[in-house]
């Protein structure tokens, strides 16, 4: 069968499970809020990874039911999580399109009675560019209460013009651009005008994908406050989460 069946089957089998990774505080690493990511164990393929998966769930509509499974499974989590930790959770064009999208999210809110403040979404700049739908969605949602953290910053149909018209609180510089930070390189130039934006329209700026102690050191000098990315921590299954932020190191 293709992976549009299988996947399917995978949601009603319960072979899907979300992990946490942690966005920490700089320089010190303390985790102040945790990005939820979707993972497939397949019995036969082993692991499919959502880059795989997403796009063919976008595709067949099956983003839809998934996409609320993996909101509620996220909402369940930060009730879990002491405050005032924040979880974030990445939602798709296609789901921002849905007519049924914001009734839905109001349901999963209410049944999970998590407190909205806790929570942000993640979109792409592609997902809200130029779609009247997916802008209203977002505005629906800031109007409700949560974040938006506009997700992959700098590397989708960009316009800094979106950043007027789209509600936003959080601006995620996508990993390519922490990539280039070295200490001793050229200067980060992307990264110091993409947080001189954030700065000057007072959103927060994270850096995404940050892998080494070299990189966090920079773009602390350069004034950013949160990051995330492997240095930190790996994204860890729920448990594996609970202890961390239990008993941080
Ligand atoms: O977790 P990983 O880095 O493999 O994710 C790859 C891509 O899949 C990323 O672009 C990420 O945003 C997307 N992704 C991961 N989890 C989710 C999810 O729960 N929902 C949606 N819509 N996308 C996700
Ligand atoms: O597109 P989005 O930013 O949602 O994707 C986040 C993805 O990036 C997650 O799937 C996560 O597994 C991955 N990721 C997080 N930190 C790092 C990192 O330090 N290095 C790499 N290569 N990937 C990372
Ligand atoms: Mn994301
Ligand atoms: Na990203």
């Amino acid at each position: 069968a293709g992976l549009g069946a299988d996947l399917r089957r995978a949601v009603d089998a319960g072979e899907l499970h979300m992990v946490y990774q942690p966005i920490v505080e700089l320089p010190a690493g303390r985790t102040v809020a945790v990005e939820a990511l979707v993972r497939w164990r397949h019995p036969l393929r082993g692991a499919v990874p959502p880059s795989v998966f997403i796009p063919v769930a976008e595709r067949t509509g099956l983003i839809v039911p998934l996409g609320a499974w993996i909101l509620r499974t996220a909402c369940e989590q930060a009730v879990r999580l002491p405050a005032p930790l924040t979880v974030s959770v990445n939602v798709s064009a296609r789901q921002l399109r849905e007519p049924d999208f914001i009734a839905s999210v109001r349901r999963i809110l209410d049944e999970t009675g998590v407190d909205v403040a806790r929570l942000s979404v993640e979109v792409t700049e592609t997902a809200v560019f130029d779609d009247e739908l997916a802008l209203a969605s977002v505005r629906a949602l800031r109007a409700m209460g949560l974040r938006i953290a506009l997700d992959d910053f700098g590397t989708g149909h960009s316009s800094l013009g979106l950043l007027r018209i789209c509600p936003v609180d959080v601006l995620k510089v996508d990993k390519s651009f922490v990539d280039e930070i070295c200490a001793d390189g050229p200067p980060a130039v992307i990264t110091t005008a993409l947080l001189q934006i954030a700065r000057g329209l007072r959103l927060d700026a994270v850096a995404e994908g940050v892998e080494t102690p070299d990189q966090a050191e920079r773009l602390h000098a350069l004034g950013y406050r949160y990051a995330q990315g492997y240095l930190f921590s790996r994204p860890l299954p729920a448990a594996d989460l609970e202890r961390l932020v239990a008993d941080p190191v």
